[in-house]
């Protein structure tokens, strides 16, 4: 049975008890599989995963598309809260691939025996705070209704794909695919004509890999991007044994930097060296490669004069890269300040328009009119196509929460409650849904760090003021609207004392999605800074929460912690 199915007297058919648990979780990937494990086997509490793919990877688990490659370092990519899988686990790469991230999740997941508490196949199609009953009632597709106390989100931050709905979409003959949707048997490109809307990290990763067996492949590019070379390589026996010895210390470093990157930003500021140092520091930095490019100078994200040194240097390499100077000029014909997108790195990115069988269709220019039964028509052509590839994003953030048909006291939807975009207090909550926590929800550092860091801290967290909860007896805790506001107040701050809201087409505001509000969601203000907010919070009693334990005559009271 189906939830929306009807009895045979015609009546909606009414969905099944599945019992009642201390804690829901939404989601199997990173933050869902860690969550599991800290409730169920440090605190003790009855926990279950809900998921919707068969198998556990969340975010790694969809997206399965050509060049699927983590742009944090591999050895940074990993849980950090135990020293035994650290040491038993052993990446091969500088930046691990999509099939090595879901293997090295599923030996975690195995090694902690948490797949025997995760319901794969299920999709979660409502939640309900029952407020009489403090339970939260969970509906899923299996057609039953698990009701807990505790209801925890980790649907990642870039889950909901965003297939954008341009004319004629539907009535392409061809196959068509979604980077964040990927055929599990993969895409054979041979002798195929591919068309490719999106120049994001995803696209910058999938154009050289899809060009090396398409028959001929279209990139049509609405925003020209910045992209660093990766320099991928694979990992020295000598580098292993390295990160293996250098635990603590690497753990330290990602907790102390902004990004939670295994290295830190730099003091000096753009202007503190010459012209020529400041050639050379960018030169060995994109030798280096990767993410470590935007850190060598502490004022990139804050001063648009010390960013345009960036950007020029990294416009002028498009410039050294590609041959065909119209391709070069449409590449390079970047909007915005770098980094104020996520930057993304790739391997032969810009090396992939030397070749024959790519070209480069400028958006800008010649805007895509529609889709057609044969292909992608422009303003200014018809382009054949056998395959069209949406590397088209996410709605980030914010989607994936606002699809679970969350419904919290007084009948108020999340969808109601984030109308003019999302309201948290330090990410992990909304006034107005007791016991609900949202793992790297909308105004925490999340998608601005490295993922592993910022779950870990929130699960950590949430973990902390569940037991606390627990030992003293309290039935719920929800932010105030005070502290709500004034925290939606500091991610704008924050965000506004950088360049990052520069960048006006940017899915950190919501901009890629038509109709979305236009928030900045991420918080911006460092991931180190971040964590010593939230442990003086809890600190100080779960400041801005108010904890409420229910009295024998069902009046609410609160209480402090
Ligand atoms: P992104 O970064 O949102 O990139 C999506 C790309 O698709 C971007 O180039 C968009 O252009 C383009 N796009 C989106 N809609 C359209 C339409 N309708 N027409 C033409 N082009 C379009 O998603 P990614 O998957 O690459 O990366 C998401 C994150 O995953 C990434 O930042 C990492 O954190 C991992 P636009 O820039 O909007 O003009």
């Amino acid at each position: 049975m189906t939830a929306g199915s009807t009895a045979p007297n015609g009546q909606p058919a009414k969905a099944r008890d599945a019992g009642t648990l201390d804690a829901v979780i939404i989601g199997a990937g990173f933050s869902g599989m860690y969550q599991l494990h800290l409730l169920r086997d440090r605190l003790g509490l009855k926990a279950r995963v809900i998921e919707r793919g068969d198998g556990v990877g969340g975010t790694w688990y969809w997206n399965r598309y050509p060049g699927a490659r983590c742009d944090s370092e591999s050895h940074s990519y990993s849980y950090y809260f135990s020293d035994e899988l650290l040491k038993e686990w052993e990446w091969s790469e500088r930046y691990p691939q999509q099939p090595e991230i879901v293997r090295y999740l599923n030996f975690v997941a195995d090694k902690l025996d948490l797949k025997r508490d995760i319901q794969f196949e299920t999709t979660v199609t409502a939640a309900r705070y029952d407020e009489a009953a403090n339970l939260w009632r969970v509906e899923t597709d299996a057609g039953e209704t698990v009701s807990a106390k505790y209801l925890i989100t980790a649907v990642g931050c870039l889950s909901s794909a965003n297939v954008p709905d341009i004319p004629g979409r539907d009535t392409f003959k061809g196959d068509w695919y979604h980077t964040g949707q990927w055929p599990h048997e993969g895409v054979d490109f041979t002798g195929k004509r591919v068309g490719q809307i999106g120049t994001g990290s995803t696209g910058i990763q999938a154009v050289p890999v899809i060009a090396e067996t398409a028959e001929h492949l279209m990139v049509f590019q609405r925003t020209a991007n910045y992209s660093i070379p990766a320099n991928n390589h694979p990992l020295s026996a000598e580098f292993k044994k390295w990160a293996r010895e250098n635990i603590d210390e690497i753990r330290r470093t990602m907790h102390s930097s902004t990004n939670g990157h295994p290295f830190l930003i730099e003091d000096r500021k753009v202007f503190d060296v010459s012209a020529e140092e400041r050639r050379k520091i960018y030169e060995k930095a994109w030798e280096i490669g990767g993410l470590r490019f935007r850190a060598v100078f502490q004022d990139i994200l804050f001063d648009k004069a010390a960013n345009d040194t960036a950007a020029d240097f990294l416009k002028s390499k498009i410039g050294e890269i590609v041959k065909d100077p119209q391709k070069a000029r449409d590449l390079a014909a970047i909007d915005h300040p770098f980094a104020t997108k996520r930057p993304p790195i790739d391997t032969g990115y810009f090396e992939a328009f030397n070749r024959d069988n790519v070209s480069l269709v400028n958006l800008r220019e010649t805007p895509i009119v529609e889709i057609t039964e044969t292909g992608i028509r422009t303003t200014e052509r018809d382009y054949e196509l056998d395959i069209i590839v949406f590397a088209t994003g996410f709605d980030a953030m914010t989607g994936s929460l606002l699809k679970l048909g969350i419904v919290g006291r007084d009948g108020v939807s999340l969808n109601k409650a984030w109308e003019a975009g999302p309201r948290t207090y330090l990410g992990i909550q909304t006034a107005g849904f007791p016991n609900m926590f949202t793992i790297t929800g909308p105004g925490s550092p999340s998608v601005l760090c490295n993922m592993p860091v910022a779950i870990e801290q929130h699960v950590e967290w949430v973990t902390d003021c569940i037991d606390r909860m627990e030992k003293q007896g309290i039935d719920r805790i929800e932010p105030t609207e005070e502290a709500v506001a004034g925290w939606v107040d500091h991610v704008n701050e924050v965000a506004n004392a950088t360049l990052l809201p520069q960048a006006g087409h940017s899915w950190y505001l919501g901009a890629n999605v038509p109709g979305k509000p236009r928030v900045f969601m991420p918080y911006a203000g460092g991931m180190n800074r971040f964590r010593e907010i939230c442990d003086d919070v809890a600190a100080k009693g779960y400041e801005g929460f108010v904890l409420t334990r229910d009295r024998a005559d069902s009046r609410a009271d609160a209480v402090s912690a």
